[in-house]
């Protein structure tokens, strides 16, 4: 029974440890190991080479667990539910699944713990299937505000979906309105040059309405098609956050009528359970209408996508696996979970 169940879990068919992940020190848009030098390698293997922290941190740990059984019992259930908990998928997502999954071992509908993995797939994939995750990109200029707490990874998401719609062949402008400090300003100018996309900053300290201000000017007379905005995510003390970010948001709407256009909120998914309370924040002051979820290659806990998905009502639009410019992927649920529960 037990060699029938090996073979039908091939990522438990073999000992050895998952192949280590490709090294990112290489520059990120022409360097080795990107996938422009490696076209072999597929976008979604990639994807399941950058989720395998959470491959093996989770759907590893549960596929272990349902190795050694033959048959579904309370305790299977129970130690089940507590590692998807522990992947940080949110103690209601998670329960919600469980008393489903409980009903259907009970009505005998749930026999054997393959049964049970893939019926937790399915359910899993449910939950991330939220209704339209795609940007529309259309008025010009379409202009979008990118904000969050600092070191989400607002810049370089910013960056990397600058350098994807201007491969797409759109008109890109950015704005630098994270004035906050000066290293900010020059991050985004830098890479606005490697992306070849211009930048529109004033200096560090300056009023970052007056810069959002200027870069709506600038996108109406140069005919650009999408703006990004920079924000900053903390101020002095003195300064309100949210009331500048408001702020901003006021002064982009009086210059482009119904901006900004789109709302993204970065998340970091190595704060778990966190990132949830910050997009609640964040989305009261300035109505955020889609979420990006920085850093997931770097944590074990991919499962946070599963609580935001059930959680929120703003659909995650984008997915940061890594620091190469393809690493920000428009989100897919389906891709997702086949790349979580892939196997060797
Ligand atoms: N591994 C990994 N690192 C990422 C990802 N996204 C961003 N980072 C890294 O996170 C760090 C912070 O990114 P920034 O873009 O500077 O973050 P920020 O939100 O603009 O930060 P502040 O400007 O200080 O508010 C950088 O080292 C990025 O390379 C991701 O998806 N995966
Ligand atoms: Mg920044």
């Amino acid at each position: 029974m037990i060699k029938k169940w090996i073979k039908k879990i091939p990522a438990l068919n073999s000992s050895a440890q998952e192949s280590p992940e490709p090294s990112d020190q290489s520059d990120p848009i022409q360097g080795k190991g990107t996938e422009a030098s490696t076209p072999r390698l597929g976008l979604f293997k990639r994807l399941k080479e950058r989720m395998g922290k959470t491959r093996n941190g989770f759907v590893r740990q549960m596929d272990q667990i349902l190795l050694g059984r033959h048959e579904i019992d309370p305790e299977l259930l129970d130690e089940l539910e507590e590692i998807l908990i522990m992947a940080d998928m949110g103690v209601t997502t998670v329960q919600d699944i469980f008393d489903k999954l409980r009903i259907e071992v009970k009505k005998k509908e749930l026999q054997d713990p393959l049964a049970l993995r893939k019926r937790l797939k399915e359910q899993i994939a449910d939950l991330l299937k939220v209704p339209s995750t795609q940007i529309r990109w259309t008025p010009s200029p379409f202009v979008v505000l990118v904000i969050g707490v600092n070191g989400v990874g607002k810049t370089t998401t910013i960056a990397k979906l600058a350098y994807r719609l201007k491969q797409e062949g759109k008109n890109v402008l950015l704005v630098a309105a994270d004035t906050f400090r000066a290293a900010a300003v020059e991050q985004l100018e830098t890479w606005g040059k490697r992306i070849d996309v211009p930048v529109i900053k004033h200096s560090a300290g300056s009023d970052p309405s007056a810069v959002a201000f200027d870069g709506m000017e600038a996108a109406i007379k140069r005919d650009v098609d999408i703006v990004i905005v920079d924000t900053a995510g903390r101020l002095h003390t003195k300064v309100n956050l949210m009331e500048e970010l408001k702020k901003i948001s006021r002064v982009i709407s009086k210059k482009v009528q119904e901006a900004p256009h789109e709302v993204l909120i970065v998340l970091d998914a190595t704060t778990g359970q966190n990132a949830i309370s910050q997009a609640n924040l964040f989305g009261e002051a300035v109505g955020v209408t889609g979420i990006v979820l920085t850093k997931l290659d770097g944590t074990a806990k991919g499962g946070i996508v599963v609580s935001i998905a059930n959680q929120m009502q703003i659909p995650i639009r984008f997915i940061g696996i890594g620091e190469k410019m393809e690493d920000l992927r428009q989100f897919d649920p389906e891709e997702f979970v086949e790349a979580i529960f892939a196997e060797r």
